[in-house]
């Protein structure tokens, strides 16, 4: 890295540092975070798997949509990316009924202007995927908005641009990932604009923290299923009786190895590679 690096932001579990005026670099720590704390335990690798994730799905979908990736670290953690103007909207497809769009759904019938079938249990697969923009809060939740919103904040051509291609990104790699056993069930996609204002795909893409993964053979309608990678976590923070307020609680070692193990399984399972030949060569998720 050149001598002056300026730190840009911090997410959750993430940092993002300027290298100049055209290109950041993108840092996954190995932070967790559950009911939107951060808890003071990592998990080991837990930054590789998303960032060597990421890489594998920008290389597989680069003729749908250009993306960010410059080059993968060596670390395994980081990737130099281009920088861009980012549209104001997080990009959410949703092919299953969870989360907000259960809370929507069944408050309203509707998730973002999508009206939906009547008598819908939670989880349930949709009878189509569906485009669900959000607004980018800085404090708090993203708050789901519909058409007029989101065409609002991006104009109504971009906005069509980037539902056909999220819905075809969501296509591509919800199917890929169903054929290793993993449902795809929503995701949320970032882009941004170049400078000849072409559509790019950036942030990270298709990793457990941006989408929500089940293990199909566990998967039955009715119920949340719990999510591929945190629910040793998840299962464990209720057994303590927390309130879910910050500070969290440290996790003892039987799930940290249990949840380090779902992820490496979850990218093993995606990209059909070695998790330790990634640690190796982190290259090999671009071939
Ligand atoms: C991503 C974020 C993180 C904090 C800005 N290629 C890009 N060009 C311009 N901006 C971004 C990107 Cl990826 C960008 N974020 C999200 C990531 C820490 C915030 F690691 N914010």
């Amino acid at each position: 890295m050149p001598e002056a690096v300026i730190h840009v932001g911090s997410g959750k579990v993430r940092e993002l540092y300027a290298l100049d005026a055209d290109r950041l670099v993108l840092v996954a720590s190995d932070r967790i975070s559950t009911f939107d704390v951060v808890l003071p335990t990592e998990i080991p690798d837990k930054g590789k798997v998303l960032t060597g994730l990421s890489a594998f799905w920008f290389a597989r979908t680069r003729e749908i949509v250009p993306n960010h990736l410059l080059t993968l670290g060596d670390d395994g953690r980081s990737t130099e990316c281009r920088r861009l103007d980012m549209l104001p909207i997080e990009c959410v497809v949703r092919g299953y009924l969870a989360g907000s769009g259960w809370t929507d759904y069944r408050a309203t019938g509707e998730v973002c202007g999508h009206r939906l079938p009547a008598r819908l249990a939670e989880a349930q697969r949709l009878p189509e995927p569906i485009f669900t923009p959000a607004t980018k809060a800085t404090s708090g939740h993203d708050e789901n908005i519909d058409r007029s919103a989101a065409a609002d904040l991006v104009g109504v051509e971009r906005l069509d641009e980037v539902e056909r291609v999220a819905l075809g990104l969501y296509g591509f790699a919800s199917e890929h990932a169903r054929g290793r056993g993993i449902i795809l069930a929503d995701t949320k996609l970032e882009f941004g604009a170049d400078e000849d204002g072409r559509l790019v795909l950036a942030d990270e893409a298709f990793t457990p923290d941006s989408s929500r993964f089940w293990p199909a053979d566990e998967y039955a309608p009715g119920s949340s299923p719990p999510s591929f990678d945190k629910q040793f976590v998840r299962d464990y923070c209720a057994s303590l009786g927390w309130d879910k307020t910050d500070p969290g609680p440290e996790l003892p070692d039987d799930v940290v190895a249990g949840t380090r193990a779902r992820y490496v399984d979850a990218f093993e399972r995606l990209t059909g590679i070695a998790f330790d030949a990634y640690v190796d060569d982190p290259e090999v998720v671009l071939a």
